[in-house]
């Protein structure tokens, strides 16, 4: 990737839109400086001119007749770019921002696009790319798990493991390239036989490190819970309880939910999306009704957690026979289920908790009652178990928080694997140093070291304008 000295100068707000007490404007690029010469007058107390400022100084004065600013200098290559940065700090006014944004415009800079700022970091090689996905990561996380994965990565402590493995790769490249030159000294069945072994355990440590997915995904895309029962369950006061507001509507009417209502909580520094559904009835001849259940099971086939609400007055016989039918088809495909008997107050739910144990073996059963106080913290305490099991079942350091990165492990794990086969049935030694070529390239495209450029321009569009 080639490192231009000369660059255009691009600006853009990076703070949010709206009124804020402060607000942040950035420019980066070669004529970055003449252009805050051009605009700003330093307060007597700080007299350099920018373009005479030193890295890491800031200044206070005047912009165009506008603002009084804080003008922060950051030169080349020790800027998050690695150019000439300077960033004004101004009043967080819509109209002050705008007018100050213009008044560069106008002195010949051009706004960014968005992610331009990172993508040019990423170009002059002071991020790789997973630490640039991090970096979006970073600015989107509502929760504090994902700010500890986001930061990690920024950190670089996945790029240090990619890297790692790349470099094994590499050496095991060399081995075959060394028995592809002086086949007399190693091409011995035993030899090769070690040389599988080899690219296996490689290919074992990559999937291992993909695995990490089980848990970055939850982490940060956050864990999926949805409620799920009959009408009138009392679904939608869990939902309102867990949340602590009323967001869905609750009537002693059955069929009263009809969309999905999605809300988030956090739950042990986790991000979690709770679903309330519509109430499943057996069969409805209204259209509506039809519609809201076809949703419902939707979002329950989507639910990494289903709490299956079961409550008082109990259905008839054969309904409850088929309530008890979808949930162990369900459980069968490996949904992960537990059992909420709701209106726990009314005083029925022994007999009902012993009847569904005798049904369904081993299913987590808990009770809800809204008129007690420790309820919804039990309910909690079950999404707090279900995060934990996942926490013992992933128990990485390094976690994949992206599905791209995922794909590219798995597709790397799986060149190495058809190798290591390979060797033993006797594929030339040629294509076996070209599928460990491909599965380092598959390694490279992570960190971004080799990559397609459309591929760049649209994983840096998706971030924010001004970062
Ligand atoms: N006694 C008692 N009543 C409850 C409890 N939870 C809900 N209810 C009542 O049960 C009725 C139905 O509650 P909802 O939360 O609307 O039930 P739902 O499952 O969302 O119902 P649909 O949206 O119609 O499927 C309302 O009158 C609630 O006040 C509870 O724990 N105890
Ligand atoms: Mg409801």
């Amino acid at each position: 990737m080639e490192n231009s000295t000369i660059t255009d100068t691009i600006v853009a707000v990076s703070t949010p839109p709206g009124t804020s007490g402060l607000a942040v404007l950035r420019l980066s690029g070669s004529d970055a400086a003449s252009y805050c010469d051009a605009l700003f007058r330093p307060y007597p107390v700080t007299p350099l001119k920018p373009s005479e400022m030193a890295g890491y100084t800031t200044a206070v004065g005047s912009w165009a007749d506008l603002d009084q600013v804080v003008l922060s200098c950051f030169l080349a290559p020790h800027s998050y770019t690695g150019e000439d940065v300077f960033e004004i700090s101004c009043h967080g006014g819509t109209a002050v921002k705008q007018a100050i944004l213009e008044s560069i415009v106008e002195a010949g800079a051009r706004l960014a696009e968005a992610g331009e700022f990172s993508k040019r970091a990423f170009i002059n090689g002071k991020l790789d790319l997973s630490q640039a996905e991090a970096v979006m990561d970073l600015i989107s996380a509502e929760a504090s798990r994902q700010v500890q994965a986001a930061y990690n990565q920024l950190k670089g402590q996945l790029s240090a493991k990619i890297r790692a493995r790349a470099d094994s790769l590499y050496e095991l490249m060399a081995r075959v390239e060394m028995i592809l030159e002086f086949p007399e000294l190693e091409e011995t069945p035993p030899a090769l036989k070690q040389l599988a072994a080899d690219v296996s355990q490689e290919s074992a440590r990559i999937k291992q490190l993909a695995s990490g997915y089980g848990r970055g995904k939850v982490v940060r895309e956050g864990l999926k819970v949805a409620i799920a029962g009959r009408p009138n369950a009392g679904k939608s006061t869990l939902l309102n309880s867990l949340v602590g507001e009323d967001k869905a509507i609750v009537t002693s009417i059955p069929g009263t939910t009809r969309d999905l209502i999605e809300e988030r909580i956090i739950v042990d520094g986790y991000l979690v999306h709770i679903t309330d559904t519509a109430g499943l009835t057996q069969s409805s001849d209204d259209v509506v009704e039809q519609e809201g259940v076809r949703r419902a099971r939707l979002a329950h086939s989507e639910a990494d957690l289903l709490f299956w609400m079961i409550s008082p007055p109990y259905p008839e016989a054969e309904d409850f026979e088929a309530e008890i039918t979808e949930i162990r088809e369900l459980l069968a495909d490996g949904k992960e289920i537990v059992i909420v008997l709701g209106k726990d107050d009314k005083g029925s739910s022994d007999s009902m908790e012993a009847d569904i144990r005798q049904r369904i073996a081993n299913i987590g059963i808990v009770r809800f009652s809204i008129l007690r106080e420790d309820s919804t913290e039990q309910i909690r305490m079950q999404i707090r178990d279900h995060l934990h099991k996942l926490e013992h079942q992933y128990d990485q350091e390094t976690l994949i928080t992206h599905e791209r990165h995922r794909n590219l492990l798995e597709d790397s794990a799986s060149q190495l694997d058809q190798a290591a086969r390979g060797i033993g049935k006797g594929l030339t030694l040629d294509l076996v140093a070209a599928r460990l070529r491909l599965a380092a390239e598959y390694l490279a495209e992570m960190t971004g070291d080799s990559i397609d450029v459309s591929l760049v321009d649209t994983l840096f569009s998706r971030f924010c304008v001004g970062k």
